[in-house]
């Protein structure tokens, strides 16, 4: 039957499932950019464009194969501004026997994807996502069997099943992760490598041009839009990656330097959630780099373990747990967020820095998200439901199935365990360790207490005492409260109360 075939925002791979069978003389591809879907939370001006660009790019690139793409602007005063308002107005403009879409990635638009197809008058097919190396299935199967979920043993399936940095069976090197190697801190005098960004096309700079008219009251700037919006241009991107920036990753993976938002990382989390790179040829491309000796082994395997593992195991989590996982709230977190998450406006120079990069690029490494902000919105108590709203608004990259287990479990806990063993919760000794964050800052990392202490060491033991019920028992933070309980009862209370004087500071105020 002639078929519409839907394609979303973040679905934008010539082998999606949803165009399988695509039979260029009688279907119509459908991509619609939506208010519904840009405003669902006010995402970052960058974000929207690059997910416009890179949608009118592929519809493009279909057309050039002869597809006929029904592309509907965000401009289009005929824009219903709706997915499903726009499936419904395709189907009375014109007949159609059928209707082909991939599974959506976000629980809230698949839920009403899935009403949409309880309703259409014509039968409409939800394919699964190949795009994953782990399908529902595998996934739930691999849980099931499992009375806790642990990223190291799911990761150690999925290299057994692709093979990956695998000889006979065994893991290369003897051992199957590396993580020990990669906590070096940047050596003074030395810097990160310049990075290739991509300067935006003339399709992207009509995006930006429209973000910039349409969403002006979103987070962010635009001005140093550097995303690849293209399959080709995320190729170019992770070429660079592969030969300049991969030997470093693994040495300095967990570093953080003032004004240096890139570091070593791979800059490749935008294109590999649209589809313009596959995850598993990132991989495998990564492992030539390896087998050649261009690359040593715990960069590679790192790096692998982070897309191999962490990623395929989120997207299992978030589709085991969801609807109930968006409800967690395991630390009782009570707290709005500060503002100066926004506005960057604040005298802690480890967040000041984050949040310049977050506004500036839509980008944050993933040690400024897990040990910055995220430590800091944990320790401060702040609500999960302002921490997600935050990560999914700040990064061009946050899709909620990858960016909810990471927010409300790796970070904040507040998922009371599922995705890691025990709370990221650290004083301001991490960031001073891993960082030249501290030398900078008007707060002094040395000092635990008062006005001038750094408020990671001003919140952190207070925040263990408050959630003593709940974590006490976390064979992992055994040490800290054997700690705490050498101190007495008395100095815990002031503990606590110093806490609370820096949440109020810090304008953590109770919701
Ligand atoms: P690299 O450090 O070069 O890593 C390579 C790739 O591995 C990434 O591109 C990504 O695809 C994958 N990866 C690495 N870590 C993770 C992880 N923890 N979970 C899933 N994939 C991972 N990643 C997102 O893609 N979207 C998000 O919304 C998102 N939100 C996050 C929120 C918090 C609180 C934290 C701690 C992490 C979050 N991450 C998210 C994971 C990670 O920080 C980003 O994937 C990474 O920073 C992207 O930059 P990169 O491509 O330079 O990554
Ligand atoms: C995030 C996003 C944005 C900003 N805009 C659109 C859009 O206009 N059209 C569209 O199809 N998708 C958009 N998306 C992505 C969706 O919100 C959603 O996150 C993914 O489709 C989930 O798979
Ligand atoms: Fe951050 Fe504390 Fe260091 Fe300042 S002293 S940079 S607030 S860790």
């Amino acid at each position: 039957a002639r078929t519409l075939r839907l394609v979303l925002g973040d679905q934008l791979s010539d082998g999606l499932s949803a165009l399988a069978d695509l039979d260029a003389d009688s279907d119509v591809v459908l991509m619609a950019e939506v208010r519904d879907e840009a405003t669902y939370v006010r995402h970052h001006k960058q974000k929207i464009a690059l997910i416009f660009a890179a949608m009118r790019s592929f519809a493009r690139r279909l057309e050039a194969r002869g597809v006929t793409v029904r592309h509907v602007r965000i401009d289009d005063p005929d824009n219903t501004q709706s997915i499903v308002g726009e499936l419904h107005r395709a189907l009375d403009d014109q007949p159609f026997g059928a209707v082909a879409m991939t599974e959506c990635g976000e629980w809230r638009l698949a839920e009403m994807l899935s009403a949409f197809a309880g309703v259409a008058a014509v039968p409409v097919d939800i394919r699964p996502d190949t795009r994953f190396l782990c399908s529902h299935d595998r996934f739930r199967r691999w849980a099931s069997s499992k009375s806790q979920l642990r990223m190291e043993f799911f990761y150690r399936e999925m290299r057994r099943e692709t093979g990956i940095l695998l000889d006979d069976g065994q893991p290369v090197g003897g051992q199957w992760n590396y993580d020990a190697e990669n906590r070096k801190k940047l050596s003074k005098g030395l810097r990160p490598p310049r990075r290739l960004r991509i300067p935006p096309d003339a399709v992207a700079q009509g995006a930006i041009a429209d973000v910039a008219r349409l969403f002006p009251d979103h987070f962010g700037t635009l001005d140093a839009f550097g995303w690849p919006t293209t399959a080709e241009q995320a190729e170019t991107v992770l070429a660079d990656f592969l030969s300049n920036i991969l030997p470093g990753f693994g040495d300095w993976q967990d570093a953080m330097a003032e004004g240096e938002p890139w570091m070593w990382h791979g800059l490749i989390s935008t294109s590999i959630n649209l589809g313009l790179l596959d995850p598993l040829d990132v991989c495998r491309r990564a492992e030539v780099e390896y087998r050649a000796g261009r690359a040593p082994l715990n960069a590679v395997e790192g790096f692998i373990r982070q897309i191999l593992g962490w990623r395929e195991f989120v997207r299992g989590i978030y589709w085991l747990k969801v609807p109930e996982y968006r409800q967690r709230n395991f630390l009782d977190g009570d707290r709005t967020l500060p503002w100066f998450f926004w506005s960057g406006e604040t005298d802690m120079a480890c967040v000041a820095d984050t949040v310049a990069s977050t506004r500036d690029h839509a980008y944050a490494h993933h040690i400024q998200r897990l040990m910055v902000t995220g430590n800091l919105a944990m320790l401060l108590g702040v609500h999960p439901d302002e921490i997600d709203d935050w990560y999914m608004v700040v990064y061009a990259d946050a899709y909620e199935w990858v960016e909810m287990p990471n927010t409300r479990g790796m970070a904040t806990f507040a998922d009371g365990g599922i995705v890691g063993s025990k709370p990221y919760a650290a004083s301001g000794a991490y960031i001073d360790r891993m960082s030249d964050y501290c030398a900078g800052c008007r707060y002094d990392v040395k000092a635990k207490t008062g006005e001038g202490a750094c408020p990671f060491n001003r919140l952190y033991w207070g925040f263990l005492e408050r959630n003593r019920a709940r974590l006490r028992d976390n064979v992992r933070l055994a040490m800290p409260y054997r700690t705490l309980d050498t101190f007495g009862p008395d100095k815990r209370a002031l503990l606590v109360a110093e806490a609370e004087a820096a949440r109020e500071a810090l304008g953590a105020a109770r919701r």
